[in-house]
């Protein structure tokens, strides 16, 4: 394998480079932007595109022999780039002297860098959104699409724009119910972004759908109207429910609720700020032992907050997490960019969505395709669209 590291003022010349250096076959390995001077200030920014060729593959010039006798070019992503052929073609453009401090987002070309704008006005953090675009012009290189007009309004951006999303999505698995092989499940989340209305829909599934046997369980106890709305919903399903306010209740609740299949746990929102409320969450949890803890997160909530749920409910450590409200989202990227890793969060994977606030009706299982699909607003589809 050849690896070849390249610098341009902008991603589209690193990677016409790299065609036209390292041919068709070439795959990009690594984007990232580079600033020199010192530390970082007033240096000029810089695209760093590392790209590979199998051996055998390609047209490579000059980048020395190659081969198996090139000493180890071609097995650590870790090195420092003077280990590669760093090369800086294009020369006279690229001269230091002749360049303006160019950002990251003057670099690209005009389709993409519309969908950056809109990435950055939905809340979606710089880096994130820095990364998403990397990824699509990674995709855009790895299918050879470099050539053409310099906007590169023949390629489907869009698309690759969703590809870059999509690898970092995690798509959990839904709830798995086994008949007499009790599964207990709790649903978390703030206030008023759908809990409840969750649990019956899920209930309603489970129960009418699978025909699975479900208990329903509330320690949402703080306000009575809280537990009548469970109630109501376990009424009208012929369901078991208990209703739990101290640990110590948790046991002979569970033991009342017999073998059913599936525990569905009712919790009281909680402000992911408040330590001591969450702290009491997982205290009551713990004693519950659930098999699925699923973070329920409005669709409607900026990202701002969405992420601080996220980090808020760690000590109540979700195994996935649920989307509500699609119906009023327009869009899904700042939800999506929220629910990936980033510097303080380390991602979470996805379970169900819901769409609605019919029971049992507006409940999907996720579905990244799905999710996907409306990643940005209308309107930028339909650009795409038309430019196709
Ligand atoms: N539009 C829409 N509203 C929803 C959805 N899920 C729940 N809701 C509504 O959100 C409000 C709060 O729901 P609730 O289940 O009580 O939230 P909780 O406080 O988290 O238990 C209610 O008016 C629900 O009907 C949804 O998917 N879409
Ligand atoms: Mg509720």
């Amino acid at each position: 394998m050849h690896i070849r590291t390249f610098r341009a003022n902008s991603l589209q010349d690193a990677l016409e480079q790299i065609r036209s250096q390292m041919g068709a076959d070439a795959s990009v390995l690594h984007t990232r932007q580079v600033r020199d001077g010192l530390m970082g200030w007033l240096g000029r920014t810089y695209v760093e595109v590392t790209a590979g060729l199998k051996d055998g593959e390609g047209n490579e010039i000059g980048a020395g022999q190659g081969g198996s006798d090139s000493p180890q070019l071609g097995d650590d992503h870790g090195c420092p780039a003077s280990r590669f052929n760093v090369v800086s073609q294009g020369s006279d453009s690229l001269q230091p002297s002749l360049q303006t401090q160019a950002s990251f987002e003057e670099n690209l070309p005009a389709p993409l860098r519309s969908y950056f704008d809109e990435l950055l006005s939905q809340g979606v953090l710089r880096a994130v959104a820095e990364r998403w675009i990397m990824g699509t012009v990674s995709f855009a290189a790895s299918l050879g699409e470099t050539s053409g007009d310099s906007l590169g309004s023949s390629i489907p951006w869009l698309e690759h724009l969703q590809r870059s999303v999509g690898r970092e999505l995690r798509i959990g698995s839904p709830i798995r119910t086994q008949p007499g092989d009790r599964r207990i499940v709790a649903l978390v989340g703030p206030t008023g972004v759908g809990k409840t209305t969750t649990v019956a829909k899920l209930a309603a599934g489970f129960r009418l759908e699978a025909r699975r046997r479900v208990g329903l369980l509330t320690i949402d106890t703080f306000r009575i109207a809280a537990v009548q709305q469970l109630r109501a919903y376990a009424d009208i399903m012929d369901l078991p429910m208990e209703v739990v306010e101290k640990p110590e209740q948790m046991r002979p609740a569970l033991g009342r609720l017999g073998d059913v299949d599936l525990v569905l746990i009712d919790t009281a929102g909680r402000s992911p700020t408040s330590d001591a409320r969450i702290e009491q969450l997982v205290e009551l949890l713990r004693s519950a032992q659930p098999d699925e803890t699923h973070l329920v997160l409005s669709g409607t909530s900026s990202v701002a907050s969405i992420e601080q749920t996220i980090r808020g409910f760690a000590p109540v450590r979700p195994t996935s997490a649920i989307v509500t409200k699609l119906d009023e989202t327009p869009h899904l990227a700042g939800v999506l960019s929220a629910i990936v890793a980033t510097e303080t969060n380390s991602g979470i994977a996805l379970s169900y969505t819901t769409d609605g606030q019919q029971v049992p009706d507006d409940i999907a299982i996720a579905d990244a395709s799905a999710l996907l699909s409306r990643l940005l607003p209308p309107r930028m589809q339909l650009s795409q669209a038309e430019a196709a």
